[in-house]
């Protein structure tokens, strides 16, 4: 069967501060498909520099049977464009979504022209499908569909074990790089699941669904060494971003994790790595052997420096265990990237003066500059919290929940104020430089970092002039003055240091 697998691509620049990354989930599929014989053309407007207006008369050309797109909150606007546009073109096409958003927003997108959700992991259901034909939908686990009015929802499918799934097809690689070093990263797994419920998490969600919460599958360190291997020798690639979840996960799993960093060195392959995981996995000798075969950044899921709203969280993890996570990663000259969760719906201002106090002395630059919890439909926050009543973060919407307390609303405001004006610097004005030529990536990460540190000055102003007890809110307008002065000041400075 002829398959199109398309992202439309939006959110990412292809700067070394938003770089762009392969779509795994969709190379995954592609690469079970044609394994099985099916033909099938990826497209991913970002990596092609495709306009929606060509890709509309390429897939027309193609005319393919099944059509799969995925989709989530930042291209879903106009991934639905696009699908009505290619409705006209291909009325007898399935259009089929797929992806986190997807699972948990099925009833929408079948509203709105897909043909067909598939829920959670796709390969499998794809497979089927390819396989079976669209008639044979009532058997194919993980498919929903309309039927009338109605959405019919087969169960998830069972997640397959890693060793089955062949190797993701890499057909659009060539196109990725492209863009200049350090402007990309090439997307590998070495697991999938996580091992952990927070109550925030989408992933933990999916999990749930198909019944396999805290299960998590690994692949063989070897197989994967060899995968990676093949990428840097067949493209030339060198920076690698590990897509798992929480890559180390238990220290059950850090033999294997250990035997993939010698599997690594021993090729010699001179790569970077970048991992997502947690405080609570790191420790100084999982640290030294990765930093060895390449790791150069971690993304660590701290959410707080609070312990009342990391249990409020079910994180499962302590804020000292944050500190030393952080302090180990440093140590070893590897670049920790903070993911937070400062605005939650238990904030307060006692809890925001702890939480600065700590990231005020780590630097502001360290964290991913986003700070408010997002409702993530299917996530049990979502679920529980009665400010969100359930739906979620819709079309449009950045968080998907209000904040009650004045204060804290006045302090979020501020902050976000601050955070979306130093951002402003870097997405747009370095990052034009950047594009001109006129900066490097040494020097665009450098002013970034210079940039963000800003935040801990704003945000000192912010919480000293926001009272914890007091009942009345400061003047709005003279705060935001002064905050607006240190912002300039930053800005002038940034660009005399040019
Ligand atoms: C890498 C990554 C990115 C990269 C993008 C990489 C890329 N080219 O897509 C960057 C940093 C750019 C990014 C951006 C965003 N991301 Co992101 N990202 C991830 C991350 C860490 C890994 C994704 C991955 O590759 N997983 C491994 C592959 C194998 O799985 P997969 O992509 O999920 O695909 C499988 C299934 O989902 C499904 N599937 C996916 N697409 C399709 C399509 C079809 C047709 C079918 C049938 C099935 C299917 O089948 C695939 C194979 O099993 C995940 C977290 C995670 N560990 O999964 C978050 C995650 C997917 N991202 C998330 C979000 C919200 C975003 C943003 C919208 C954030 C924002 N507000 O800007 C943007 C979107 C921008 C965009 N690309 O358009 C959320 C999604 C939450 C949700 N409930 O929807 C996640 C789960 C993280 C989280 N919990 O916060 N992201």
């Amino acid at each position: 069967m002829q398959i199109a697998l398309v992202h439309i691509s939006k959110g990412v620049d292809g700067t070394p501060v938003s770089p762009v990354v392969d779509h795994l989930g969709l190379e995954m599929i592609a690469g079970i498909l044609k394994a099985n014989k099916h033909m099938v053309s990826q497209f991913d407007t970002m990596l092609m520099k495709k306009d929606e207006t060509s890709l509309l008369s390429e897939l027309e050309e193609l005319s393919p049977e099944l059509i799969g797109f995925t989709v989530n909150y930042a291209n879903v606007q106009d991934t639905l464009n696009f699908i009505a546009s290619l409705k006209e073109l291909l009325p007898n096409t399935q259009l089929i979504a797929g992806g986190h958003y997807a699972t948990f927003h099925l009833s929408s997108l079948l509203n709105n022209g897909f043909d067909l959700v598939v829920l959670g992991e796709g390969e499998i259901p794809m497979l089927q499908l390819a396989d079976w034909g669209i008639e044979k939908k009532f058997q194919i686990s993980g498919l929903a569909w309309l039927s009338g009015k109605t959405v019919f929802q087969n169960k998830p499918a069972i997640p397959p074990d890693l060793k089955f799934l062949p190797e993701a097809d890499r057909e659009l690689l060539p196109y990725i790089t492209s863009f200049p070093r350090g402007c990309y990263k090439i997307a590998v797994e070495g697991s999938r699941g996580c091992l952990y419920n927070c109550r925030f998490c989408s992933i933990a969600a999916t999990q749930s669904l198909s019944k396999n919460s805290n299960c998590r599958r690994m692949k063989n360190p070897v197989l994967l060494a060899e995968e990676i291997e093949n990428l840097v020798k067949k493209f030339g690639i060198k920076d690698f971003w590990f897509m798992d979840p929480d890559f180390l996960g238990s220290s059950r799993n850090i033999p294997t994790i250990h035997k993939l960093g010698d599997e690594i060195l021993r090729r010699g392959l001179d790569i970077t790595l970048e991992i997502d995981t947690r405080s609570d996995a790191i420790n100084e000798e999982t640290i030294k052997i990765l930093k060895a075969s390449g790791l150069k950044t971690v993304f660590l899921g701290i959410e707080s420096f609070d312990q009342l709203t990391l249990n409020s969280f079910s994180k499962g993890t302590v804020v000292q265990q944050n500190l030393n996570a952080i302090e180990i990663l440093e140590n070893h000259g590897i670049r920790p990237v903070l993911g937070t969760i400062l605005f939650h719906p238990n904030s307060s201002i006692r809890q925001l003066k702890r939480e600065h106090s700590f990231l005020r002395q780590i630097g502001y630059e360290k964290t991913q500059m986003l700070f408010r919890l997002k409702m993530y439909r299917g996530s049990r926050i979502c679920a529980e919290e009665k400010d969100c009543g359930g739906r979620g973060v819709t079309q449009g919407e950045d968080y998907g929940w209000e904040i009650n307390d004045p204060k804290l609303n006045l302090a979020w405001l501020m902050f976000d104020y601050c955070r979306t004006a130093l951002l402003d610097i870097v997405f747009n004005d370095l990052t034009s430089l950047f594009r001109k030529g006129f900066l490097d990536t040494e020097r665009f990460l450098l002013l970034t970092d210079e940039s963000y540190h800003t935040l801990g000055d704003c945000v000192d102003m912010i919480l000293e002039a926001i009272p914890e007890q007091q009942e009345n809110c400061p003047n709005t307008m003279e705060l935001q003055n002064s905050l607006q002065e240190i912002l300039l000041n930053t800005r002038m400075k940034i660009f005399k240091s040019l």
